[in-house]
């Protein structure tokens, strides 16, 4: 007999909605460093994701256009609280891994995911997790669509009790425009650990299908 075990997902941000609040109901807000520009626009995804790469059922056709132009040593970013004005931070201790949906206009753009955590204080104190095209599978930002996941039991200095905020960080100078989406938290729910042994291998949250050998 197996134990069935439930992988769950939480949307952070479908960029189906008011583009200025995330499916938290925390702000999407965007920043700069003088002189650099930041700009997000809601855009109905052209390319199409693929059926192996995220759950169809969970996706929505709109997705994150941002216009990012850096000037040198300069840096600007969107912020995704996660949320709302009278609620505290996020209790996320029952969710392993951050994925993101992302594609680049032309390739080889470049952003950094960075989180906040509520023992943080300033955009200065986020926690970078690396540019989000190490976690992609050819390390590389593409035309189409490609799925980061970051585990962030690697990341221990990050407090999972109180998440304050996602962070994609634009430091790279020059101009480059990018597209994510479907920004979510996934993992194994604590209460399911009680009555499974935990994987040995960190757990695929989302199949992704190989060529056979
Ligand atoms: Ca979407």
């Amino acid at each position: 007999m197996m134990d069935v075990i439930t992988i769950t997902m939480l949307i952070i941000a479908s960029f189906s909605g008011d583009i200025g609040v995330n499916d938290l109901g925390g702000a999407i807000t965007v920043w700069t460093s003088e002189g650099s520009s930041v700009t997000v626009d809601q855009v109905v995804d052209t390319v199409g994701v693929p059926d192996n790469l995220f759950p169809p059922d969970r996706l929505t056709p709109e997705c994150l256009a941002i216009d990012a132009t850096i000037m040198a040593e300069g840096e600007g970013g969107v912020r995704l609280t996660l949320h709302s004005a009278d609620e505290g931070p996020l209790m996320a201790v029952d969710y392993s891994h951050l994925l993101l949906l992302v594609r680049g206009e032309v390739g080889g753009e470049s952003l950094m995911i960075m989180m906040r955590d509520a023992t943080m204080m300033g955009p200065g104190e986020a926690i970078p997790l690396g540019p989000v095209e190490s976690f992609l599978r050819g390390g590389r930002i593409e035309t189409n669509w490609g799925l980061a996941r970051i585990a962030l039991t690697e990341f221990d200095m990050i407090d999972l009790s109180q998440l304050e905020s996602v962070e994609l960080v634009f430091n790279t100078p020059g101009a480059e425009r990018v597209y994510v989406d479907e920004i979510a938290l996934t993992g194994i729910p604590a209460a399911q650990l009680d009555v499974v042994e935990p994987p040995t291998e960190p757990q695929e949250p989302v199949e992704i299908r190989r060529p056979n050998p």
